[in-house]
């Protein structure tokens, strides 16, 4: 099935309320049309950040990796206290969609004929390129959720160590805390060797806070009114 990728997006850029959102659309999609879908740099996706001109909300900033069920389904429930990059204009109008672009075209298309997610494709470098405006954007008390199902929740190569902890201003970030959430059996804790990385790169004079939470502590969490720290 083929759908048009600029509906959907002028679609959900209108509920987000406040946005111009054709020349959105024109920022976003002279990244990557008449392109070779392999060769999108991040930086190509810069007019379309500079365009959505992000400021973030203090403390309200929630990462993520490998917990993208999860950490959607609570910050769904937790707006006003917890925004993801995917619910943020940076995010949520490409939000589980997949797009290109080709030489001598001036077409988007859609799936079929896009490269699967090798470097330098063009949705790869749309969600580094959003998630370093999103990280960069950051300040006060930080959050991410991370999977406590895998052995190593903290993975070098993840979009969140390779580019949104580095990106973190510490003149403007005060702490971060992972939420480090366990589904099934809990394969690991806060003792786990790939957060003692983690705490190793975090920048000096961010504080580092960790936290074992159950999957059903947070949806207790999710429902609970305000935005103070249940876990
Ligand atoms: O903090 C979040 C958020 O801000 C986001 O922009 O970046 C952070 C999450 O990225 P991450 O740390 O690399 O976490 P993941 O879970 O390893 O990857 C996130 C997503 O990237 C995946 O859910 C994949 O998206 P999809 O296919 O479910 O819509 C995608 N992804 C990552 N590596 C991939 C991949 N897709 C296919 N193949 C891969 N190797």
């Amino acid at each position: 099935m083929f759908w048009p990728l600029k509906p959907t997006f002028i679609d959900r850029c209108k509920e987000l309320n406040g946005y111009d959102c054709e020349k959105l659309w024109g920022a976003f999609e002279q990244a990557y049309v008449g392109r070779d879908p392999r060769k999108v740099p991040t930086a190509a996706y810069t007019p379309f950040t500079d365009a959505v001109n992000f400021n973030a909300e203090p403390n309200k900033l929630m990462f993520w990796s490998r917990t993208k069920d999860v950490v959607h389904a609570f910050t769904e429930k937790k707006k006003d206290c917890f925004l993801t990059v995917e619910d943020t204009a940076l995010g949520y109008m490409l939000d589980g969609l997949t797009w290109c672009g080709k030489e001598g075209s001036t077409k988007t298309f859609r799936k079929i004929g896009c490269p699967g997610w090798e470097e330098n494709n063009a949705v790869g470098s749309f969600w580094k390129r959003v998630s370093a405006a999103f990280a960069d954007a950051a300040c006060g008390d930080v959050t991410v959720m991370l999977n406590g199902d895998i052995d190593t929740p903290f993975n070098p190569t993840s979009v969140f160590a390779s580019i949104e902890m580095k990106g973190f201003d510490s003149s403007r970030v005060k702490s971060l805390t992972v939420v480090l959430v366990t589904r099934k059996s809990a394969v690991t804790t806060c003792t786990n060797a790939s957060l003692k990385d983690l705490q190793r790169e975090l920048k000096p004079g961010i504080t580092y806070n960790c936290k074992d939470v159950t999957e059903a502590k947070l949806q207790e969490c999710s429902s609970n009114p305000g935005c103070g720290a249940c876990w």
